[in-house]
């Protein structure tokens, strides 16, 4: 790295480059606990009742549910799957897996059997934490020898052995991701990628013990989990937890708790920009955005509307955060602004592909060695699928994608997987799925399908209901005579607009 890195427009005035340190001295929960130590009383989370939980509560909470862990046999190494709306529950079994040195692999809530029994079979858990019967129902069929369990953690107590002892290059996280094409594969996070990318946060984005972040994104990808939770703990920081964002809740929170930041996905800042409450989100230090382009259009609107500067950032399931458009400085809207500390970034000089390196970038898709050699560029930068440019100043703007993604919601949708669902049925001769821009949802998924005539689009959209996840059941159902293709006989998605 060169003696004055690029990302180094990041730090306050005045910081010496040379002194970050991205190894935070240790793993989260190490840094997590140290924090809990120097002031055991200090509320670190507020939970979806109202109760506020001091550090010392949670690490008693914790070691004792690492204690049920060990007493069931789960030892460093062993997988446990979450899938849990939020709660401080979830939150406790979450932070004691780490601590713990098992491995997390984190399950959206809206997932469906065949969603949830890919990752049983795929991830191997050996314990399965889950808040609702039918779901717990779908582990325990995609695999009977899965212990699964609600958030109570209800299982015999024990000691639990020695806590907080995983090293740096042990797993923490297992995010499934489509990546480029096929079913979702297990993107493994290390303790040191986790932390590395937090410790570029809090350095970023001025993050302190005094902060106070409203966090009503879920905590089963990245976005809630790895920024929102790790990064609130590490910084010795509070949040209050709302189960499901909704205007009303987010803003009475920020209000009530006197919060200082908030973290969203596009969807949810619209909802806020249209709301006769907006100006409220005045009062907060800090919005930051991701997990989908925020509309240039609509960052003017809350700009104008409440004076907040929203920080638009860019990140992956695979490396955490990447870019961030700057604390101090000016953040430009449509781009996500310049590489975190630590992260080195270039464009491929042929496709403009993202590519980048650094302490945050994951070891590599589970059991998946082709996937992961393919990934990476001979000099070990990952490749993002995403297609960027550079301006003058080393802003990145994103422009386009290499991968075949909808964002809708700030929830990724990879089309194959919908295809594959949708040419199941009887009337379907073949389908192609695309997004379609949405002012609320970013884009919406929208689904063409060449029939043999004997369906309807409802019947079409109720059919994919029953066996995807919510936000990847098309919206917007097209019969077409014949899909456009190439001289090949291709699909050339290109040419189906709506
Ligand atoms: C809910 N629905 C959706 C979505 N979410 N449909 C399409 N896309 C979605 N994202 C469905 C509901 O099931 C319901 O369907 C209907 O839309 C309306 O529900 P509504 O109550 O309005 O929605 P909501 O429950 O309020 O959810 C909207 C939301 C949610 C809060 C914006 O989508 C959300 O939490 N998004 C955050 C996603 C996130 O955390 N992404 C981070 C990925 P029906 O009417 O049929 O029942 S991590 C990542 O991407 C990287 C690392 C990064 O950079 O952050
Ligand atoms: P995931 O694989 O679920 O982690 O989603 C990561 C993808 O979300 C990235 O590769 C981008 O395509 C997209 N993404 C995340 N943040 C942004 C952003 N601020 N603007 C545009 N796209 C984003």
């Amino acid at each position: 790295m060169s003696s004055a890195p690029h990302w180094s427009a990041h730090l306050p005035t005045g910081t010496d480059p040379s002194t970050v340190d991205l190894g935070i001295g240790g793993t989260l929960p190490q840094r997590w606990l140290a924090n809990w130590h120097a002031d055991p009383g200090r509320p670190v989370l507020r939970d979806t009742v109202g109760r506020w939980w001091s550090g010392g509560a949670l690490e008693e909470a914790t070691a004792s549910i690492a204690g049920r862990f060990a007493a069931a046999g789960l030892g460093p190494g062993d997988r446990v799957l979450l899938s849990a709306s939020s709660s401080v529950e979830l939150v406790v079994a979450h932070v004691a897996c780490l601590r713990a040195g098992l491995t997390v692999i984190p399950a959206n809530t809206a997932y469906g059997p065949d969603e949830l029994a890919h990752l049983v079979l795929d991830g191997a858990p050996r314990l399965a934490v889950v808040d609702d019967a039918q779901r717990a129902a779908w582990v325990r069929a995609a695999d009977p020898s899965v212990r699964v369990v609600g958030t109570d953690v209800d299982l015999p107590g024990g000691p639990p052995g020695d806590l907080d002892v995983a090293p740096p290059g042990a797993p923490a996280l297992i995010g499934y991701t489509s990546g480029t094409t096929g079913r979702p594969k297990g993107a493994v996070l290390t303790h040191a990628n986790l932390a590395a990318s937090v410790e570029a946060l809090r350095l970023a984005w001025r993050w302190t013990p005094e902060d106070r972040l409203v966090l009503a994104l879920p905590l089963f990808h990245m976005h809630g989990l790895g920024v929102g939770l790790h990064g609130t703990l590490a910084a010795g920081a509070s949040a209050v937890l709302i189960e499901r964002f909704e205007v009303d809740a987010v803003l009475d929170a920020a209000a009530a708790e006197r919060a200082s930041l908030f973290f969203g996905v596009p969807t949810m800042y619209h909802r806020l920009a249209t709301s006769s409450r907006a100006g409220e989100l005045a009062r907060l230090r800090l919005c930051v955005s991701g997990s989908a382009p925020l509309p240039a259009d609509l960052w003017q609107a809350l700009a104008s509307s409440t004076g907040q500067r929203v920080l638009e950032r860019y990140g992956m399931t695979e490396t955490v955060m990447l870019v961030s458009n700057p604390y101090d400085g000016q953040r430009r809207p449509g781009t996500v602004g310049i590489p975190l500390p630590g992260v080195d970034l270039r464009l491929d000089p042929t496709s403009g592909e993202v590519l980048v390196r650094g302490p945050n970038v994951f070891a590599g898709y589970l059991d998946r060695p082709e996937a992961t050699a393919t990934s990476f560029d001979p000099e070990g930068f990952f490749r993002t699928g995403d297609v960027g440019r550079l301006d003058a100043a080393g802003y990145l703007e994103l422009v386009a994608r290499l991968k075949e993604l909808v964002i809708s919601g700030g929830f990724n949708v990879y089309p194959r997987e919908v295809e594959d669902v949708l040419r199941e049925h009887p009337a379907v001769v073949d389908v192609a799925v695309t997004g379609t821009p949405d002012p609320e949802w970013g884009e919406v998924v929208t689904a063409w399908c060449e029939t043999d005539g004997a369906v309807t689009p409802a019947e079409i959209a109720s059919f994919a209901a029953e066996r995807l996840a919510n936000y990847k059941r098309p919206r917007i159902v097209h019969l077409v005579d014949a899909l456009p293709r190439n001289a090949l006989g291709k699909v050339t998605k290109g040419e189906l607009r709506a």
